[in-house]
């Protein structure tokens, strides 16, 4: 704040000798570095490494001094970094954060504090004047872009098609929305039904593991709906573990589109992925550098993704960022 009301006086003062003394030279340019903080949720899958190296390499390009923190994900490692930086007095604060409830403290000591908050990649469920923006994917449709493919697929089936869900961190705003995009739009072919749904918490591991014990207890599984790569990579070793082959006998549908996720559906052990973009970094350097400047920012900003099946990951693939 302190920053910005120096630029608006050097402003004032500027235009102010501008009226009264023409030809007056422009000010100094007030600006320093802008130092931003900012507290990620972990490292749990590709998506997020492929994340945090947006935001590091942004944060050079652009010449932003940034405060990096890895949480682990878990919530209490994210609040004790958002009162650091509030310490530290940081010119902006930016998260992802790792779940949507539990913010609203924090985020009123940063607004006390008067440092603006930035929410990439999830959502709160915090009152909006708490923070700036919220710069990130619209879950909801990447849930229903994954559904409207298999009911494409089979909507010329008869028989029943037995699903299983591998849900992400319990209570993250891609687990809750994915999920209730995906359901909305499967209710449209009564045959499409998810005969078991659980949390794979967004790792491969967890992924692998929840898959096994899916396989033990349902015999008739036909297609797989995990809310991102990592859970499905996972899955799909229990798959060929079990002696059937993912992509045919079970068919899986995932969202992230991360270059190991696009190898497996060039292979043709996926069947489609929902792209939920990573690469955050530049568009929240730019939101950075507008607060600080003083300028409006949209309240929402949603990262522009796509679709693959099989023949577009392998046309894609040479050229994957991440
Ligand atoms: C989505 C992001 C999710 C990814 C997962 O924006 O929050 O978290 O889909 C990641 O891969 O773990």
């Amino acid at each position: 704040m302190f920053r910005r009301l120096i630029a608006l006086a050097a402003g004032a003062s500027l235009a102010l000798t501008a009226l009264t003394a023409c030809g007056s030279d422009s000010g100094s340019d007030s600006e320093g570095s802008i130092t931003l903080g900012f507290s990620q949720v972990g490292a749990e899958s590709g998506w997020r490494t492929a994340n945090t190296k947006s935001i590091q390499d942004s944060a050079k390009k652009a010449g932003i001094e940034l405060k990096f923190s890895d949480a682990q994900q878990k919530q209490e490692n994210q609040i004790a970094a958002i009162r650091s930086f509030i310490k530290q007095k940081v010119d902006v604060i930016g998260f992802s954060p790792v779940v949507v409830t539990g913010w609203d403290a924090v985020l009123k000591e940063a607004k006390a504090a008067d440092i603006p908050v930035v929410l990439t990649d999830r959502a709160v469920d915090s009152d909006p004047s708490l923070y700036v923006t919220f710069l990130g994917s619209d879950f909801v449709e990447e849930g229903r872009k994954a559904g409207q493919w298999l009911v494409d697929q089979y909507k010329d089936g008869a028989d029943p098609v037995n699903i299983v869900q591998l849900e992400g961190t319990v209570g993250s705003a891609p687990a809750i929305d994915r999920k209730k995009g995906f359901e909305e739009v499967i209710g449209a072919n009564p045959n499409l039904k998810v005969i078991a749904s659980q949390s794979g918490d967004f790792t491969r591991a967890k992924g692998k593991e929840v898959m096994q014990a899916l396989l033990k207890a349902h015999k008739d599984i036909d297609v797989l709906f995990a809310h991102n790569d990592d859970m499905g990579l996972g899955a799909m070793q229990a798959v060929e573990e079990a002696g059937l082959k993912p992509g045919e006998d079970i068919k899986i549908v995932t969202i992230d589109a991360v270059k190991d996720g696009m190898q497996a559906l060039a292979d043709g052990r996926f069947n489609f992925i929902v792209e939920c973009s990573p690469l955050l970094g530049d568009q929240l350097m730019d939101v950075a550098k507008k607060i600080d400047a003083g300028e409006d920012v949209d309240k929402r900003i949603v990262t522009v993704e796509t679709v693959f099946d099989q023949a577009a990951a392998k046309e894609a693939l040479p050229t994957r960022q991440y």
